[in-house]
């Protein structure tokens, strides 16, 4: 598996290096900032995800390349802001400084605007061979999931419960649900689409999609688990337990599984769920 996933991993790294070369304008300096951000070392999970579902309902990797590009660049426009003093205020992302310990607050905010930007602008700029409809419902899944009714809406109502003593396991789980699984659930959507896959097949992929980020979003939550309990930080791992948590792991794995039986050749889908419930990383 991890051979396998290093491939992608570096198919999805040389392609994203291409997204921003010869920038060589009076306003370099935000594509220094986008740059180091983007190539700064993330796992690339979410597009991987994209170009396999895309692969094994019947699309050609050149063609969904783009949108596996621009789904990471939302991700990683994500965590810039994520780290910002107004939010998690932190100074360390992929092992090395945040973008605004290193740019300055002002071109932190401005890279993650940029990517988010740039992102639609690579999606519906896609020179793909695919019809402009499949690109726009490919386009549109990605853009509803980041928005309001997907991640900044979890986004939105994590803030709001920040200090929330009261909060379920079942109200912590809808705010991941919209904030981490909205991500997941359209790159495996988005794979299906780029293919032309029929609504039953994109509506399985969606649901695999949920089940991987909802299991990764807990795997999260048990690496974290005891420097969550020493600063209190409600998670569905500290509420519900670990041994519980890692219950709900599997099922979900198990759930994701059972999608992937509509689809053919997913040895290597099974393969990297089974990789992130026990991920050390
Ligand atoms: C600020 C608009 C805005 C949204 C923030 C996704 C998000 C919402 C914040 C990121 C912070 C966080 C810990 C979210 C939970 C999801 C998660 C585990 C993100 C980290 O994803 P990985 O592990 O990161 O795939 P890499 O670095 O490998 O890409």
């Amino acid at each position: 598996m991890n051979k396998e996933l290093e491939i992608r991993k570096t198919r999805v790294d040389d392609a994203l290096k291409a997204v921003f070369a010869n920038e060589n304008t009076p306003q370099r300096a935000i594509y220094e900032a986008m740059r180091y951000s983007l190539e700064g070392g993330g796992k690339r999970i979410r597009p991987v995800l994209l170009l396999e579902f895309a692969r094994v309902s019947g699309a050609r990797e050149s063609d969904a390349m783009p949108f596996a590009c621009a789904l990471e660049m939302i991700h990683t426009y994500s965590l810039i802001h994520d780290d910002m003093p107004c939010m998690d205020d932190d100074d360390l992302r992929r092992g090395r400084e945040t973008s605004h310990k290193k740019f300055g607050e002002g071109l932190a905010m401005l890279a993650g605007d940029g990517l988010l930007n740039s992102a639609f602008e690579l999606m519906l700029g896609a020179k793909a061979a695919l019809p402009a409809e499949v690109r726009l419902a490919a386009a549109l899944e990605i853009a509803a999931a980041s928005g309001c009714a997907g991640m900044i809406g979890g986004q939105v109502l994590d803030i709001e419960n920040e200090h929330n003593a009261e909060i379920t396991a079942e109200e912590v789980e809808e705010i991941n649900l919209l904030k981490t699984c909205a991500l997941f659930r359209a790159a495996c959507g988005a794979g299906a689409l780029l293919a032309g896959a029929d609504a039953e097949h994109v509506a399985a992929a969606r649901r695999c999609g949920e089940a991987i980020g909802m299991a990764f979003q807990l795997r999260d939550d048990l690496l974290d688990f005891e420097q969550d309990a020493k600063i209190g930080k409600k998670t569905y791992a500290s509420l519900k337990g670990a041994a519980e948590t890692a219950r709900r792991i599997d099922g979900l794995t198990g759930l994701a599984f059972s999608e992937l039986d509509a689809f053919c050749d997913t040895e290597f889908l099974r393969g990297l769920a089974l990789f992130l419930r026990q991920r050390a990383v």
